[in-house]
């Protein structure tokens, strides 16, 4: 079987390209089913056949780039759709490197590669939508109920897929294993001055919807001792977790509440509502329902100090899961080879699709560095010769696994 060889300069190509839609200063907005998110994957499914690869769009809007009727091979890819205020590398990498590899393993005749863009990994609808109703994490019935901020329903949302390509099922027993290069998004390897990570285990997560009601009344004549103010019950449970949390987190356990919507969000009305989301992550599962279970006593015991109702919804989840020690070996050899001790291993903070892959198949990740360590942000950015390092030592390590 003849060795893959990369042309990093086309991925480059094909990741500028990419970054064209929804582009915005130098970051993007690329929601999940927008239209510069169905144009972007019309453009890949395009790209994509004339690679020579069978594009594929599922019900759910992942687009998969298959070698001709293929089975047990290696699917590389990431996601396409971004933060609404997103950066321009943030699983559209991921894609282009895939894309890259399995165009170059047919005009090298190496071992077959499919790609794939999973749908709505940033969480417009629910957690890494896409992947966990592929992986079967999450019931299609389940992922239809859920709705954006802005009350569109994900059912509705993806009737869009259709405007990609043939909707059809594909199965994942057609792969054998996963393999995903992303940004770290994080600083490590930044302050280290490492070029390539190799990732050994992902943070669990959960996340869920929540809202504290009161009484809407007005600014003026509402005594403070009568009121029924539902952004002072969400203020008071922020501090008071962040208090409750010390005795069971650690360094790097993480929680935010990073969505919240007043009502009605007018100057001269006291808050009859606060709807917001919680979203907390570590490595250690126990640890995550122990957060859980402070979060809903915190709330209940919140909301009856300040006469508020208190309601929870959308609870999604997922453990904390580790990369296959065979695809480590293969990733921590091809980057002594790429990047000679300038490579560590590390655990990602942040989730990816690989996550839900894990389920079905051996997984792995790469990282290259985040300037500053930013992403989520326009400002997201990684240095050129490092996003052709972090596709050459993909390639690398695919040669190993296929040897
Ligand atoms: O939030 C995450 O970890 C991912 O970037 N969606
Ligand atoms: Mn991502
Ligand atoms: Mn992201």
């Amino acid at each position: 079987m003849n060795k893959l060889q990369i042309n990093g300069e086309r991925m480059l190509a094909d990741l500028n390209s990419l970054r064209s839609f929804g582009a915005c200063g130098t970051g993007v907005k690329r929601r999940a089913f927008s239209e510069p998110d169905i144009a972007s994957r019309k453009w890949l499914a395009n790209r994509m056949s004339e690679a020579g690869l069978v594009p594929h769009v599922d019900d759910v809007g992942n687009v998969f780039g298959l070698p001709g009727d293929t089975n047990d091979c290696i699917l590389v890819g990431s996601h396409s759709d971004t933060q609404p205020e997103g950066g321009w590398l943030d699983g559209a990498y991921g894609v282009a490197v895939g894309l890259e590899v399995a165009r170059a393993s047919l005009e090298c005749g190496s071992s077959p590669i499919a790609c794939v863009s999973f749908q709505d990994e940033e969480g417009r609808f629910s957690t890494l939508t896409g992947s966990r109703v592929w992986t079967g994490q999450l019931s299609l019935g389940e992922a239809d109920i859920r709705t954006d901020t802005d009350g569109l329903g994900f059912a509705q949302a993806r009737r869009r897929a259709a405007e990609i390509g043939t909707v059809g099922k594909v199965s994942p027993e057609r792969f054998r294993a996963y393999l995903e290069v992303h940004i770290e998004q994080g600083p490590v390897l930044d302050i280290f001055g490492d070029r390539i990570g190799v990732v050994e285990g992902i943070v669990g997560i959960r996340t869920e919807k929540q809202t504290f009601i009161g009484q809407q009344n007005h600014a003026g004549t509402t005594p403070m001792d009568l009121r029924k103010d539902a952004l002072q019950g969400l203020a008071r449970f922020n501090s008071e977790i962040n208090a409750r949390f010390a005795d069971v987190v650690t360094d790097k356990t993480v929680w935010t509440i990073g969505h919240v919507a007043l009502h009605p969000n007018a100057t001269s009305v006291v808050p009859g509502k606060a709807d917001f989301t919680i979203q907390w992550r570590d490595l250690d599962d126990g640890r995550l329902d122990k957060m859980r279970a402070i979060i809903h006593e915190t709330a209940r015991h919140v909301a009856g100090q300040l006469g508020l109702e208190w309601t929870s919804s959308d609870y999604s989840s997922i453990p904390a899961t580790r990369c296959d020690d065979h695809i480590v070996k293969a990733f921590k050899k091809a980057a002594e080879l790429e990047a000679p001790g300038k490579w560590r291993l590390l655990n990602s903070g942040a989730l990816h699709d690989a996550a839900n892959v894990s389920f079905l198949m051996p997984m792995g990740m790469l990282f290259v560095p985040s300037i500053k360590g930013i992403s989520h942000n326009f400002e997201e950015d990684t240095a050129l010769e490092d996003l052709l390092l972090g596709a050459e030592t993909m390639a690398r390590a695919i040669n190993i696994l296929t040897a």
